[in-house]
């Protein structure tokens, strides 16, 4: 599986949180029914077979839609269960390492929050990065809040597809209209929520609007 720019429109990650009487592979469905284009598996406490199992049963479902799959911070996992690829963080030796790992063909994710790293991340090889935050967010701890400006510097500077994270909504996604970014990546505007298809058609919808756009409402 490749990815694009049209890939980056919904990316969803998940998050266990508010996992109902259902797997997440239940939810990551609902999510892909509704228009996530992207689906990420991001897993921070749970113990390694678990996080292998719940995978394996999250790729059943991304290959039946053929939707693009990585896994978070795990190059082992994203190996065992021949996902798409994985979505990383900062540290400089991961990317070489993921890439001399996982091959050519795998897609690497690359979290960043500034010019530079987002121009480190394009020249050690990454496919695509997630920058933010964009907007305050409470679902991840000890974020940084990007400026506008910087949002717009890192689309312009970069090749690859840039999607964006950090506390996007419906209420706010098209205050990144002319921003440059190729989609949004979402956690709680999808999964806090009992109608997760829905959600992500509301989303999906404006997403396109939001990247089609030529305004500069951002912020
Ligand atoms: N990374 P929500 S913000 C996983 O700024 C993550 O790099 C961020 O969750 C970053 O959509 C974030 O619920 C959390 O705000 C996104």
């Amino acid at each position: 599986m490749k990815v694009d720019r049209k890939s980056m429109i919904l990316y969803a990650v998940t998050d266990r949180a508010w996992l109902g009487d259902n797997g997440l592979e239940t939810q990551v469905e609902a999510a892909i029914k509704g228009g996530c284009t992207f689906i990420q598996l991001r897993e921070k406490y749970l113990k390694y077979n678990d996080f292998l199992e719940s995978a394996k049963k999250i790729k059943v479902v991304t290959d039946r839609y053929q939707i693009p799959f990585v896994i978070n911070d795990n190059v082992e996992i994203a190996a065992s269960v021949d996902a798409d690829g994985v979505h990383i963080g900062q540290e400089d030796e991961k990317l070489a390492n993921a890439r001399s790992i996982l091959g050519p063909n795998k897609i690497i994710g690359v979290s960043v929050h500034n010019l530079e790293e987002a121009m480190k991340a394009e020249e050690g090889g990454a496919n695509y990065i997630g920058v933010g935050s964009v907007f305050s967010t409470t679902t991840k701890k000890d974020i940084k809040r990007l400026t506008s400006d910087t949002l717009k510097e890192i689309s312009n500077a970069v090749n690859i597809p840039v999607v964006a994270i950090g506390g996007i909504t419906k209420d706010n996604i098209l205050q990144l209209s002319g921003s440059g970014v190729d989609g949004v990546a979402v956690i709680s505007a999808l999964f806090a929520k009992t109608d997760i298809t829905e959600a992500a058609r509301e989303l999906y919808i404006l997403s396109n609007i939001m990247v089609q756009s030529e305004r500069n409402g951002f912020i």
